[in-house]
């Protein structure tokens, strides 16, 4: 699964799991295309999800309506050409800014390693007597400086943001990241989702307001797990990629995680199951009905 030929557009770079293309004589206008492919343990799989892309490309959407008092954000238009109609955004071309905006209001991942091994994330001390899975007093700032390709994030704090963007754009990126974050927390724990953590990313205008990009609070920036499955102790099941992961791990792959192999394909029962999951994710937040995405993304 290549990126695909859109005319018009020209391809630039691809993601583990989206593409991105330049408009043809506007390079101030981003194509971001959403694919089928997903990742799993750092691997871009071998098997491809249907209608994930168009899932999450309508679920970012979506979000972008709901913030919109709250933050402005990229996107110029979902009338796009026929060959990525329904996963594709138009945007604005931003500067962007180098640093993963980390929101969590559950402690796991990285955030709880850092806790474990010095009672703080990010430079923000936490009580004592947290677990994996524990709610946090309140949301905190937790921000990542962004890899090198196939590296991992590294958490930093705040003062090293700003460092790097000046300490007025550094409080904004803060306030601007737990707003948003804590108005998504709300609306998915209402229907049935904890949303742990998410990552956003902003860039400026050139006139320098900061503007959301990128996708915004779907499972692949974000940990969704299912409420039912909540509590402290340990953390539940991703919400989308449990099936995934579970047959991974399972004797049944024959793939061991440490080998440095590539995994095998999914079974397709995985991968059936894996869509119905995302599709339950976007009916459960927006109570649409998903497939039924033909009039929303297509501009
Ligand atoms: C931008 N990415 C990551 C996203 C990929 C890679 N509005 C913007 N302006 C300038 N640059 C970007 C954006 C956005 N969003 C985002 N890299 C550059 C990315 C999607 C697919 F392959």
């Amino acid at each position: 699964m290549s990126a695909p030929e859109v005319p018009g557009y020209r391809h630039v770079y691809s993601g583990k799991v989206r593409e991105l293309y330049v408009a043809d004589g506007d390079p101030n206008r981003l194509l971001i295309v959403a694919t089928d492919r997903i990742s799993a343990y750092d691997h871009v799989l071998a098997s491809t999800v249907p209608d994930k892309g168009r899932v999450l490309t309508a679920m970012t959407l979506w979000w972008f309506e709901r913030l919109a008092d709250l933050v402005p954000n990229h996107v110029v238009s979902t009338d796009v050409p026929d060959a990525v109609r329904g996963r594709a955004m138009l945007c604005e071309r931003l500067e962007m800014v180098q640093v993963e905006c980390v929101a969590r209001g559950y402690l796991t991942g990285s955030g709880l390693a850092d806790y474990q091994a010095t009672g703080a994330v990010c430079g923000i001390e936490l009580p004592t007597g947290l677990v994996d899975g524990s709610r946090l007093p309140y949301p905190i700032f937790t921000p990542a400086t962004k890899a090198q390709r196939g590296g991992h994030d590294q958490n930093v704090d705040l003062a090293y943001v700003e460092r790097l963007v000046g300490p007025d754009v550094a409080t904004e990126l803060r306030d601007r990241t737990l707003a948003v974050y804590e108005l998504g927390e709300r609306i998915a724990r209402e229907r049935g989702i904890v949303l742990a953590d998410t990552k956003l990313e902003f860039g400026r205008r050139p006139d320098g307001a900061l503007v959301l990009a990128d996708e915004v609070l779907t499972p692949d920036s974000s940990r969704f797990w299912p409420a039912e499955g909540w509590r402290p102790g340990t953390a539940p099941p991703s919400f989308d990629k449990q099936f995934v992961r579970d047959w991974l791990a399972s004797p049944a792959s024959g793939w061991d995680r440490a080998s440095g192999e590539p995994p095998p394909p999914l079974p397709p029962d995985v991968v059936r199951r894996t869509r119905e999951r995302y599709l339950e994710a976007y009916e459960r937040l927006t109570g649409r009905r998903a497939l039924d995405l033909s009039g929303l993304a297509t501009g």
